[in-house]
């Protein structure tokens, strides 16, 4: 099962919406087949697990890091594909809670004659699941918010001058979250002071992320490199007036390639979750929200980070600016590790109670 999970992550970031999925066929002692999702829209894991083992997936067990589809998505039922194989054994780590799997996968083999057995790594198989979960849970992608800060806490100096307090090690970090996720948010007073790009560069490159800008009143200039680049990487602004209001601005970003989206406010500012709820609807599962200070003290007080990556410089900025803030409790509720980036230090907070399913 181990190996079927480390065949999964292969397909991060290719395979979303859908989750990813790892098989391994086992007969005796020797794996005879394995595969996993490659990409939305390919076969499912079992099917090429399948095909590798041929007939020697016969009287084998098949591990699985998901429930096998019962039902005819764009590919025929992987329990079909199980049956005929005449495969004696199907070990799934859990279930798969979309609504058209649910418990229907372990029916049909168990209808068929084929002893299955659930739960093996559970934990993982929900970890490796999460963004596929919590789209269908909460109806939001999944969220990870990122920034990077001082020793003393501060991400930019009261001038609202910025400057990049982390290394490369941290931007590598940074950029390969950026080349496999849906969305990358960030404020309109970030777009506007970094005047960011937000691409991933050197390194694989497995989705092209849509930059998105939370944007109220719609004052970004049409400068920025985010506008300028629009018809290169799809850029959306969420912004809380109608396009009348600012008819002048809507219509410089447009004729740029931005697309504008109303989006509902909460005390003057963009409401986080019908903003997430729009980037759900166009099909995101993984958002990185690049934030200062406020966006994501904002995210974490709305409770919508699913994972939290804070940076931290060994600098230390020494005078009065805006600092995080993180709710109560939050030490408790994430699970926090901490890891080296060259002289910079990661925290890694990963919320600890799921969505259960
Ligand atoms: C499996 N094995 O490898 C995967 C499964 O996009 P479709 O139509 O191919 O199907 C997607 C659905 O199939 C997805 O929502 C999830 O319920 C299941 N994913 N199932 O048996 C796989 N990727
Ligand atoms: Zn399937």
């Amino acid at each position: 099962m181990r190996r079927a999970f480390t065949l999964a992550r292969r397909g991060e970031g290719r395979v979303e919406p859908n989750p990813m999925v790892g098989c391994v066929i086992v007969r005796g002692s020797r794996i005879v087949g394995e595969g996993y999702h490659r990409r939305f829209g390919s076969h499912h894991a079992e099917v090429y697990a399948l095909r590798a083992a041929g007939r020697r997936a016969a009287a084998a067990t098949a591990y699985v890091t998901l429930e096998p589809c019962g039902h005819t998505g764009k590919t025929p039922p992987c329990t079909d594909a199980l049956i005929a194989a005449k495969v004696k054994y199907v070990v799934a780590a859990m279930s798969d809670p979309a609504p058209e799997v649910a418990g229907r996968g372990f029916r049909k083999l168990r209808a068929a004659g084929i002893e299955v057995r659930t739960g093996c790594l559970n934990d993982e198989a929900r970890s490796l699941t999460r963004p596929y979960v919590t789209r269908l849970k909460l109806q939001r992608p999944y969220i990870i918010l990122k920034w990077a800060q001082a020793l003393d806490g501060w991400l930019s100096a009261p001038d609202g001058q910025r400057r990049q307090l982390t290394g490369q090690a941290a931007a590598r970090i940074v950029h390969r979250l950026r080349a496999r996720v849906d969305a990358i948010i960030v404020g309109a007073s970030t777009a506007i002071v970094d005047n960011p790009l937000l691409t991933a560069r050197d390194v694989p490159i497995k989705r092209i992320a849509t930059r998105v800008i939370l944007d109220s009143r719609l004052r970004i200039p049409p400068t920025l490199k985010l506008v300028r680049t629009a018809v290169q990487a799809p850029t959306i602004v969420f912004t809380q007036r109608s396009r009348d209001d600012h008819a002048r601005a809507a219509q410089l970003l447009t004729q740029r390639g931005v697309e504008i989206l109303p989006c509902k406010s909460r005390n003057q500012r963009i409401d986080l979750r019908d903003a997430l709820h729009q980037l759900y609807q166009r099909g995101m599962s993984n958002v990185l929200v690049e934030a200062g200070p406020t966006l994501a003290t904002a995210f974490l007080a709305a409770d919508l980070a699913d994972e939290v990556m804070c940076f931290v410089a060994p600098e230390a900025l020494g005078r009065e600016a805006k600092s995080v803030r993180f709710p109560a409790r939050f030490a408790e509720r994430f699970d926090i590790s901490h890891h080296s980036a060259d002289s910079d230090a990661l925290f890694h907070a990963v919320r600890r109670s799921p969505v259960r399913t």
